[in-house]
């Protein structure tokens, strides 16, 4: 397992953490989603050769969110 944070911008409320910790739970691979509206941050552990950095980044688009790597 890796532990990958991101930079998510564009949450607003519990209903966005909500969604986008769904979103990025549903990915295979994907085995803990910890999401922080405060920190505009979600901390994502996963199975790097089932989910890489780029599919996690399409996720977090596809919920309508911009995310980039934290650092
Ligand atoms: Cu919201």
């Amino acid at each position: 397992m890796q532990s990958t944070s991101l930079r998510v911008d564009g949450m607003h409320c519990g209903g966005c953490v909500a969604g986008l910790t769904r979103a990025l739970q549903a990915l295979p691979g994907v085995a803990a989603v910890q999401v922080s509206l405060a920190e505009a941050r979600a901390d994502v552990t996963h199975d790097p050769a089932r989910c890489d950095l780029g599919k996690l980044l399409d996720a977090v688009a596809a919920a309508g969110y911009d995310g980039k790597p934290w650092n």
